[in-house]
């Protein structure tokens, strides 16, 4: 489904606090990190002092030198706190889809605003003077179909700064920039690639994603889709996402083994699919029964490694089932298949070995496949007896009672 995201950021974080409190110190060269004759580093440059050169991490005797007349100054973390807040609790008031990273730089998911404040670009320019005129801080937006997309748009918009991006121009917008301003690409990842002849976006986007894969792991699969604009991160809302389970009661409290398992491995490769939709893994998997006598009962198992295999996951709740059933013998009312304890995929990369990486190809095939042709385009044989107890749908199988997420 088509999405709109803001990236919003603050311009020169700690400088403009300073300057909020301070109004003397506003259109001139300020440094935030620290006396320049102590050891350390800038924190934050305003960009009067950046025309000097000056940029967060250069070294304060560096930045003295260039720019001998900058104002440096200590700061205050508590000041930069409560300016924080007072930036979220206004991006909050326009949408409740906020995902903050860090002090000074969120995302909002405002799909379908545009009707409240005319246009998205509108609502845009009203967060901006919200902020300006409540917080006095000056920043910028980027606006696009997707986090990357919208996050350098506002990089690239800066200071004060607010670009939008339409829905199909995300490669175009990207190919000129050099390849630094994605997001990820350090010293090392860029020496690689200028290595390989690639310098700005669009010609990394041009690179089969395969040939990323050989020389970053996954992390080149995520280069290769951010430099095409693909990004399907979603805006994650604070304690969101702790966990990703699926369950269904039956139509008939049972017994039988097959159907139990069957609709076991459905729910495990429901859940299976939203994990890798998104982009986490997991290494915690909770089996839930309720008996005929609405007893409920959970078992867990937690794996040495995070997966996001829903052959992982079925194969362990099958364990559990299998143990569960043996010491109770009552009829099952309810099953229900769920994971937690998330890691991000690509932490633990070079651990992965061969078996892993194939099943990993395997549910790529398998997803890929699905968002095509619909959830029951492949079933494996154990979800097969689901068949003729349940009706079809493109969205999967329509169980008796809907498998609810989370
Ligand atoms: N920060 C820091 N050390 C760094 C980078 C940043 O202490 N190496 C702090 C100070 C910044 C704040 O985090 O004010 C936000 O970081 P940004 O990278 O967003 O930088 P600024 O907000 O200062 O500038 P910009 O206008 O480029 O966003
Ligand atoms: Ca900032």
């Amino acid at each position: 489904m088509a999405r709109t995201i803001m990236h919003i950021d603050l311009d020169a974080f700690f400088v403009s606090v300073e300057q909020v409190l301070n109004p003397e110190l506003k259109g001139k060269p300020v440094v935030v990190g620290g006396r320049p004759d102590k050891r350390g580093v800038v924190a934050s440059a305003s960009y009067e002092a950046r025309a000097f050169g000056l940029h967060a991490g250069m070294p304060l005797v560096t930045a003295r030198r260039l720019c001998p007349r900058a104002i440096f100054i200590e700061g205050s973390f508590s000041k930069y706190r409560e300016a924080s807040h007072r930036f979220m609790t206004i991006l909050a008031d326009f949408s409740p889809y906020l995902e903050s990273m860090g002090l000074d730089e969120a995302y909002l998911d405002v799909t379908g605003f545009e009707s409240i404040h005319g246009s998205i670009y509108q609502m845009a320019v009203a967060i901006k003077q919200r902020i300006k005129d409540e917080a006095g801080l000056p920043s910028s937006i980027g606006i696009a179909g997707c986090k990357i997309v919208a996050k350098i748009a506002a990089d690239l918009s800066k200071p004060d700064g607010l670009m939008e991006i339409a829905v199909g121009e995300e490669r175009s917008f990207l190919a000129p920039l050099p390849i630094a301003k994605l997001p990820g690409i350090g010293k090392k990842t860029g020496t690689v690639l200028n290595s390989l002849g690639i310098r700005v976006i669009g010609e990394l986007a041009n690179v089969p994603a395969s040939v990323l894969k050989s020389h970053f792991g996954t992390f080149g699969e995520i280069l290769h889709r951010h430099a095409n604009g693909i990004d399907d991160r979603k805006v994650e809302l604070p304690g969101a996402a702790k966990s990703i389970s699926r369950e269904t009661t039956f139509g008939q409290d049972t017994r039988d083994h097959s159907l139990l398992k069957a609709t076991l491995g459905y729910l495990g490769e429901r859940v299976g699919a939203e994990l890798r939709q998104e982009g986490s893994q997991a290494r915690c998997v909770t089996l839930k029964l309720r008996y005929a006598d609405f007893t409920t009962i959970t078992r867990r198992h937690t794996l040495t490694r995070a997966t996001d295999a829903h052959q992982t996951i079925t194969s362990i709740g099958l364990k559990l089932l299998a143990r569960a059933l043996s010491q109770e013998k009552q009829l099952v009312r309810l099953i229900g298949i769920g994971v937690s304890n998330f890691t991000e995929p690509g932490r633990q990369l070079d651990m992965l070995d061969t078996s892993d990486q194939r099943l990993e190809q395997l549910n790529k095939a398998i997803d890929r496949i699905r968002k095509k042709y619909g959830f029951t385009a492949i079933q494996t044989g154990r979800i097969l007896p689901l068949k003729d107890i349940f009706p079809e749908s493109d969205d999967g199988y329509t169980l008796h009672t809907p498998s609810l997420s989370r």
